[in-house]
């Protein structure tokens, strides 16, 4: 069996979303997520280009093989645009080779190791008095983990915070539209949302929080010593990842768990993180850090850290990059938890699925590969659309984090 076929379809039912689909000349397929939030058509052109007719021939069989040739083979290591699209094809050939052997993935990765995926769910509201709301429709769908983000008094918007009243989608215009950010306004007012929620909900349910990369280190450390008393399972992000050694600072102040790694693309970038037992759960994804072969490396690697798994899920993740981590969700003995941010009804229709939530847990389902497709008439039927995420500025004009 040799690939035959490596085609790329960008659709945007709602949001856009770039697919690998690999065929092979015995005609098996095998589907991939290539899907960068804001920079879509960067890794269209480089599978397109460069990455496509580098596959044709290939023994789809030969997983590992392809990985390192792929990523050996391209000189530039790393990156973003690289390793979404390196991604893309590992996943496919994981979907293709669970076709062939007539299983599906998580059974090739050695089985299960859990009955399913705890997964949690978002709860956004404008003010503090509607967050218990917010939260308690979550509950009653059954979620057991919920990622709380509040509006800030004084600032028009919050990441992570709806103002149609719509689902949270960032990417909202071709041009990136300009948020505005105060650190004071923010460290004064979290703390008030979790000693609600806490209050209001008592002491079982998971709480999680995303502060989107916007602190400085000793910013960080306040904050989650401000927060120990909620108990969080983890504060996501606290600071922007490059600087490293900050998280010595946060960690010397706080015992609220860090949860890193949603913009991470290698193992490299956690390397230090894990070694020196800086964080506590890793949100690399199968979409951005090079497919279930990288990722299951890095988390194999974490585990030697007590590190756990708690994948990027956002809805600009595909259903196909949304199934692939289901199956290394349910097979690594070091998960945690798995972001789960439902897609619309429209997507859902172009990307139809096995996985299911029920419960709380979520399960990728029996289906051979990993149990989803992309319906390719109906996705011709959404053309792309540019979007790009936002950028933030202090209230002073300063560019600041997003
Ligand atoms: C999350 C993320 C997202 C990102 C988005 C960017 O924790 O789910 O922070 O909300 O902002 O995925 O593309
Ligand atoms: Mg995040």
């Amino acid at each position: 069996m040799r690939i035959a076929e490596a085609r790329v379809i960008v659709t945007c039912p709602g949001r856009n979303f770039v697919t690998l689909k690999i065929v092979t000349d015995d005609g098996v397929t095998g589907v991939g997520d290539a899907t960068l939030n804001g920079r879509e058509l960067a890794v269209t052109a480089y599978l397109r280009e460069h990455v496509g007719p580098a596959l044709i021939g290939r023994d789809p069989a030969r997983i590992e093989d392809t990985w390192q040739y792929l990523y050996r083979g391209a000189y530039w290591r790393r990156g973003p645009v690289t390793m979404t699209a390196i991604a893309a094809v590992d996943t496919a050939l994981w979907d293709l080779k669970g076709k062939v052997a007539g299983l599906p993935v998580y059974q090739l990765l050695g089985g299960r190791s859990r009955d399913g995926v705890t997964v949690y769910g978002h709860a956004n509201a404008a003010t503090v008095d509607e967050v218990p709301a917010a939260v308690a429709v979550l509950v009653a769908d059954g979620y057991r983990a919920v990622r709380v983000q509040c509006g800030i008094p004084g600032l028009a918007k919050t990441y992570g915070v709806s103002t149609t009243g719509d689902r949270y989608e960032p990417a909202d215009a071709a041009v990136p539209s300009e948020e505005s950010w105060s650190t004071e306004r923010y460290l004064a007012h979290v703390p008030a949302v979790f000693a609600r929620v806490r209050a209001e909900f008592g002491p079982g349910l998971r709480l999680l929080h995303d502060v989107h990369h916007r602190l400085t280190p000793i910013e960080a450390a306040r904050l989650g010593r401000s927060l120990e008393p909620y108990a969080l399972t983890w504060m996501e992000d606290p600071v922007p990842a490059e600087l490293q050694d900050g998280f010595r600072l946060i960690r010397a102040h706080t015992t609220t768990p860090i949860a890193v790694g949603e913009v991470f693309n290698s193992i490299w970038d956690c390397e230090q993180l894990l070694r020196e037992q800086l964080i506590d759960y890793l949100r690399c994804s199968v979409g951005h850090a090079g497919g279930i072969t990288h990722l299951r490396r890095i988390f194999d690697l974490a585990a030697l850290y007590h590190v756990r798994s708690g994948s990027h899920g956002a809805t600009d993740l595909s259903p196909v990059c949304l199934a692939a981590a289901l199956h290394l969700d349910l097979s690594i003995p070091n998960f945690g938890l798995q972001e789960h941010m439902p897609h619309t009804a429209e997507t859902d229709r172009v990307f139809p699925h096995a996985y299911r939530f029920s419960a709380g847990l979520m399960h990728p389902g029996d289906e051979p590969g990993l149990g989803v497709d992309i319906d390719e008439e109906l996705a011709a039927r959404y053309p792309y659309r540019p979007a790009s995420l936002p950028v933030n500025r202090l209230e002073d004009g300063t560019l600041h984090s997003w």
